[in-house]
């Protein structure tokens, strides 16, 4: 069985769909436990293809490609998990802040974050500290992450957390930030928890603010 989560994480990385359907059947047929499929192939094909990611030996296609193949196994999974009672390893609101319509890297950035075992809300693109708001009063989340990819838009973050503060749930959640034009310098300043300069470091960040380390 320990072959069939090494062959699923390698089909994984490799963008095959099909194969890691095949295999996550396979593996539930084998005997396995729900979370053992999800940890032991998904979640480490997704690892693997993460850290490449960060290193610049895969890029943007291969990760979404990655990224599909890995809901094709979650698909199986999610039901069965449910059943199981399986805990997620926690919950992110996340979203483009007002004004932004680039998505491709908070995309990314959600694929991460469910690959490492996230329950991921999120709320799109052109986000303003509203909608920010409604989301963390009615998804109890642990974590806000807040994308923004024009120096334009980065204020909007400030905003966001302002209106967090306002709304009194500041301090129910974790907030992180990221983009290309946002440092954690920047992060620092408008008094956000965490930053993360890709989404591989995001997932990292992300379970290390709720507290669940870094990769496994
Ligand atoms: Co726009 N755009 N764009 N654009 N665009 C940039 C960002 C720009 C740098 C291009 C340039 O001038 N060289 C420039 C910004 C300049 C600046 O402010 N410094 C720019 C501009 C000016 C504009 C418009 C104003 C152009 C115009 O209309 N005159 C306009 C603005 C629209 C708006 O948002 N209101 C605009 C529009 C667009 C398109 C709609 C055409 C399209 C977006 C399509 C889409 O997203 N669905 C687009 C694109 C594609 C780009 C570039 C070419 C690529 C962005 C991208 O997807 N990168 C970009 C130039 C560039 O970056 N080379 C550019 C790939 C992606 C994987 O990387 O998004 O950085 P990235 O995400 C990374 C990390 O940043 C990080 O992890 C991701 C994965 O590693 N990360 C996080 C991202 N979010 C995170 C959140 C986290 C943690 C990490 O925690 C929560």
């Amino acid at each position: 069985m320990a072959d069939v989560l090494s062959q699923l994480a390698v089909r994984l990385y490799a963008g095959d769909a099909k194969a890691v359907a095949q295999l996550t059947l396979a593996a539930l047929d084998g005997g396995l436990a729900p979370s053992e499929v999800l940890d032991g192939g998904l979640v480490t094909g997704m690892d693997r293809i993460g850290v490449d990611f960060r290193n610049g030996v895969v890029f943007v296609p291969e990760v979404l490609v990655a990224a599909r193949a890995m809901h094709a196994g979650l698909d199986i999974l999610r039901p069965l998990l449910a059943q199981a009672d399986v805990a997620p390893t926690g919950k992110v609101v996340l979203g483009t802040v007002v004004g932004d319509l680039h998505d491709i890297g908070k995309k990314l950035v959600g694929m991460m974050l469910e690959g490492a075992g996230f329950n991921v809300v999120d709320l799109g693109i052109d986000t303003p500290p509203e909608r920010f708001v409604e989301a963390v009063k009615n998804e109890n989340p642990d974590l806000v992450g807040m994308s923004a990819l024009l120096t334009t838009t980065m204020p909007g973050m400030k905003r966001t957390i302002d209106a967090l503060a306002r709304a009194g749930v500041r301090g129910s959640v974790k907030i992180m930030v990221g983009g290309a034009p946002v440092t954690q310098g920047f992060a620092e300043k408008i008094g956000a928890d965490g930053y993360a300069p890709d989404a591989a470091a995001a997932a990292e960040l992300a379970r290390s603010l709720v507290g669940k380390g870094g990769w496994r």
